[in-house]
């Protein structure tokens, strides 16, 4: 730990950049009455709000432009490596407080505006959230980006500039409805169009080999043209790029398709071209199948890696010093065509032989796995590839029959060998994107200890005997920034005062919190904040959903998708049974809980959509209830994203990380509230363990099965009747919500839902109930013993530091990139 922290800080004194002055209040204030008047086009007194805000935004941006062509300038000068992050997803939320914040211009912004009347979190607040993902695997990459840029690590981000990104949700009488998110309709003044950064790329056709060279014809070509986005690091040292693509036809218009009076026909080619790039897939954790998926896959794909070869070959003049210039990250296998078009361009348009540029590309890539669930792990029916992508599957099938060599040469059987196959040949053929993914990289990495166990243990067990030094892990973090300092300004001063400030530029330094755990002052200062985070979320709940909660009762909170996995019915069969017990024995010293629940279901999602209706039906039963009035109230928390999420973090006071055990790979939720000062109530799953490891085992409240436990159950057979029957509460709660105490309207409603636990419960719910109980009641003890719960809290601020990005992201460049 300490070594790299002090690695980190050599590379930091190596580049220190010598900053302007901050600009004055004048200086700021004219910046943004020019922007007003000749960018947006208003003068003060015609200028609404939104204005001012496209303003503020102009003025930040003029000053992070000129760190970003410093930026830019210094790594062409260094001849540095550059590191290239491809993901289909960057869940960024808003940029405005960010930008602020890590250029520490909060006060002077701030007194600008005010004398316009304006307050700046008024216009942060007419920010949409940039929401390009769907959940922890789009968050980390927008985490990621912004710790490449604090660690002064040159790097650029790979995505696809989605005009629609997560779809907003709308709860209509307890159901979801998904409405389409508009995040560009008001412009966006973040982002720069370079249409002049545009490659052509192909889909269908043919290959043509004549002799020595093969040619791959392509039946259509879209063009692919960059949006960039800057990224600012903490203290502003250093602006990366987002480079974002967006689609167009090469010929926009058909003139004579349109003259011909085929008007809506000579506009086909840019209406297919703008289909590539419409939506983001909604679904978490969840292969989409379509092949429009496999079309915006390669797209953003083939459009990344041409740049880079652009680039490199601008900079360096020789293809084969790639893998010394260039580190490419895959963000799971959605990028991992990439692997077969970085061969394809060696070979095809660099004319290297395929073993090298195998070799090349191998040394170059590396590959990040995010879940080991069957069905998010992507293949693609061989037809629909090889008509997609003709010359692709010939060269993947290249790369196999290498690879398939080997594992015979190491004596390996028919089945290790079968398993180890870029193509599934059970049943219809398919292409495997997590083998290729694994045969094209150097590194293969999970996201937490137990992942990285898992990964070795089941899905890439062969491939793992076959290149035994490939996976490796890389445990989950956070940006600090946005997870505590920006979302938590109070708690940030409290620690600042009671620490000092070195823990802005080093999160382990939180770790001399652990001295003044038992200070009751600190405990009560801290105490008082996050009182006033609560009350200012329960003002929130209170508009957004029409409920009253009294910031005294201990907030109780899971955010997060909604998926089976994560066990979302294990806290409201729980919430169902407290319900009882509290009516049942109104005389016991009940402490008084706000159940918090928020999450979006993928719309084709069946059971997560029930879930989701479940949770508003136990809260509007539970909220009217007068005998449990004061005790318990539930809310579902419509449309939970990033800016919410900064919202409802520091108001927590219990967090829920109760997956079962194997099935999360990380989570990264949970390293933001114990940030925060909650408590975790979790199960050994994912980054909990390791965050256990941290805080202490008197310090979080872990509960349930182990991963080998509930695979042992799995394979010996697992009774959850006998489970369901056996349990008084359990039982007397999952009748209640079979019954249709909950939903008299249609009191079949759950029926089905319920009846899955009784017959198979994959996910353990009925075998944890007792412990997740039992568990809670703990938590109850523990909330009552003020001063001890305080202590906890601190003790959790203080020993998470080490799951700040910035560590993930310094292990990253230090053992796969070799950029530190
Ligand atoms: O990635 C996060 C982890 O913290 C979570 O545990 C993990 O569930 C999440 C297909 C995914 N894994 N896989 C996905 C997302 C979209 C999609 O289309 C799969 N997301 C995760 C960060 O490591």
């Amino acid at each position: 730990r300490r070594k790299l922290a002090c690695q980190l800080a050599t590379h930091w004194s190596f580049r220190i950049v010598t900053l302007s002055p901050p600009p004055s209040n004048a200086e700021i204030d004219a910046l943004i009455l020019d922007a007003l008047n000749h960018r947006v086009g208003k003068d003060e007194r015609a200028a609404k709000p939104h204005d001012w805000y496209t303003a503020t935004v102009y003025a930040l941006r003029d000053k992070v432009i000129d760190r970003w062509m410093e930026s830019t300038r210094r790594t062409y000068a260094e001849g540095a490596k550059r590191v290239y992050y491809l993901s289909l997803e960057f869940l960024i939320g808003r940029l405005l407080r960010d930008a602020v914040s890590n250029l520490d211009l909060n006060g002077a912004l701030e007194r600008a505006l005010r004398s316009h009347g304006f307050e700046l979190s008024e216009l942060e607040d007419l920010e949409p959230d940039a929401a390009l993902g769907n959940g922890g695997l789009g968050r980390l990459a927008a985490c990621f980006m912004e710790s490449l840029a604090s660690l002064d690590i040159p790097a650029y981000g790979y995505g696809i500039r989605y005009v629609n990104g997560m779809f907003r949700q709308r709860i209509d009488d307890g159901w979801q409805v998904e409405l389409p998110e508009t995040w560009l309709s008001h412009g966006n003044p973040w982002e720069f169009d370079r249409r002049e950064s545009a490659y052509r790329i192909g889909f269908g056709g043919e290959v043509v080999a004549d002799g020595e060279s093969v040619e791959w014809k392509p039946a259509e070509q879209v063009e692919a043209s960059a949006v960039d986005t800057p990224v600012v690091g903490w203290r502003g040292k250093r602006v990366n790029t987002l480079r974002l693509w967006t689609a167009h036809a090469l010929d926009p218009i058909k003139l004579d398709a349109f003259n011909a009076g085929d008007h809506v026909g000579a506009l086909e080619g840019e209406a297919r071209a703008a289909s590539l790039v419409r939506v983001l897939y909604p679904a978490d954790s969840h292969r989409a199948g379509q092949e429009l998926r496999l079309r915006q896959e390669y797209f953003f794909s083939a459009a990344s890696i041409q740049d880079i070869l652009r680039r490199h070959m601008q900079h360096h003049g020789d293809i084969r010093t790639l893998p010394d210039k260039a580190a490419i990250q895959l963000n799971d296998t959605h990028p991992a065509v990439a692997v077969a078009e970085l061969v394809r361009l060696l070979v095809d348009h660099h004319g290297l032989e395929f073993d090298e540029a195998l070799d090349v590309t191998r040394r170059t890539v590396a590959y990040t796995n995010h879940t080991l669930l069957p069905e998010a792990l992507e293949s693609w029916p061989l037809p629909l590839f090889e008509r997609l992508l003709p010359r692709h599957m010939q060269i993947i099938y290249a790369i196999n029959s290498r690879v398939l060599r080997e594992a015979r040469k190491k004596g390996m059987d028919d089945a290790a060998v079968a398993a180890i196959s870029l193509i599934d040949e059970g049943g219809e053929r398919r292409v495997r994107m997590a083998n290729l993914a694994f045969a094209g990289a150097h590194s293969v990495n999970g996201v937490a200890a137990l992942h990285t166990e898992l990964m070795k243990q089941t899905v890439f067990h062969d491939l793992h005997q076959l290149y035994p030094k490939k996976i490796n892990n890389k445990t989950n973090g956070v940006t600090p920034r946005r997870w505590l300092m920006q979302c938590n300004p109070g708690l940030t001063n409290v620690i600042r005062d009671a620490i000092g400030d070195a823990f802005l530029d080093d999160t382990e330094e939180l770790g001399q919190l652990n001295a003044l755990a038992g200070d009751a002052q600190l405990g009560e200062r801290i105490a008082e904040v996050k009182r006033s985070n609560k009350v200012a979320l329960a003002g929130h709940i209170k508009d957004l959903t029409g409920i009253r909660v009294s910031p005294d009762a201990l907030f109780d909170v899971q955010i997060k998708r909604i998926h089976e996995y994560k066990r979302q019915l294990l806290n409201l069969i729980e919430t169902v049974a407290l319900y009882d017990q509290i009516r049942s024995h109104p005389e016991r010293d009940w402490v008084p809980r706000v159940k918090i629940f928020g999450g979006k279901a993928a719309p084709s999602y069946h059971n997560a959509k029930l879930i989701i209706k479940l949770a508003n039906d136990i809260a509007r039963r539970v909220n009217s209830d007068p005998s449990v009035a004061g005790l318990l109230k539930v809310v579902f928390v419509p449309n939970y994203n990033v800016t919410l999420a900064e919202r409802i973090i520091p108001a927590a006071d219990l967090s829920e990380q109760i997956s079962t055990a194997g099935m999360e790979a990380s989570g990264t939720g949970n390293m933001k509230f114990a940030l925060n000062g909650a408590l975790t109530i979790g199960t050994l799953d994912g980054a909990n363990i390791e965050i256990k490891d941290h805080v202490g085992d008197e310090n979080i409240v872990i509960f349930g099965m182990t991963a080998d436990e509930v695979a042992e159950k799995r394979a010996n057979g697992y009774n959850p009747r006998a489970v369901i029957e056996g349990s008084p509460e359990l039982r007397q709660a999952v009748e209640a919500i079979a019954g249709g105490v909950f939903s008299p309207d249609d009191k079949d409603r759950y029926k089905g839902l319920m009846g899955g636990l009784y017959d198979s419960d994959w996910f353990m719910v009925a075998a944890d109930f007792e412990a997740y109980a039992s568990a809670q009641r703990e938590v109850d003890a523990r909330w009552l013993d003020t001063a001890g719960w305080r202590k906890s809290a601190i003790h959790n601020i203080a020993n998470v530091g080490w799951f700040s990005s910035d560590r993930t992201i310094g292990e990253y460049a230090r053992d796969i990139w070799g950029v530190m």
